[in-house]
């Protein structure tokens, strides 16, 4: 009888472990979404961004997601973010950590143009 009860404590003792670390673990991973984790996306399709003005608070990360059937590119007018040309579904983000202003446009199709206002 003893020796089974060591052998079931055995098992038990990392499983109460891993349990404690996910508990432990699970808090933070919640303040950091409330916190410096915010997230907005813009979609390019036919020739747009939208919303052509999105407004975020200071420390969000935009995605810009191009699904459009051509390439296109998010580029700050003032140099502050720049993507590579994205294909079809191709992503670029970038996070804003000064409040702002931010223009920018398609150096492609450079009529296309919209704005992130950080505040
Ligand atoms: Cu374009």
């Amino acid at each position: 009888m003893k020796r089974k009860n060591v052998w079931v404590a055995s098992l038990i003792a990392p499983l109460m472990i891993a349990m404690l670390l996910l508990l432990a673990g699970s808090p933070s991973v919640r303040a950091n979404d409330h916190s410096s984790a915010a997230i907005a996306a813009v979609k390019i399709d036919n020739f747009v961004f939208g919303p052509q003005t999105l407004t975020v608070p200071v420390g969000t990360t935009v995605t810009w997601t191009n699904s459009d059937d051509i390439p296109h590119t998010s580029v700050s007018t003032e140099g502050v973010f720049k993507s590579k040309v994205l294909d079809t579904d191709e992503k670029f983000s970038y996070t804003f950590t000064k409040a702002g202003t931010y223009p920018y446009y398609c150096t492609i199709h450079p009529k296309m143009t919209g704005k992130v206002v950080v505040q």
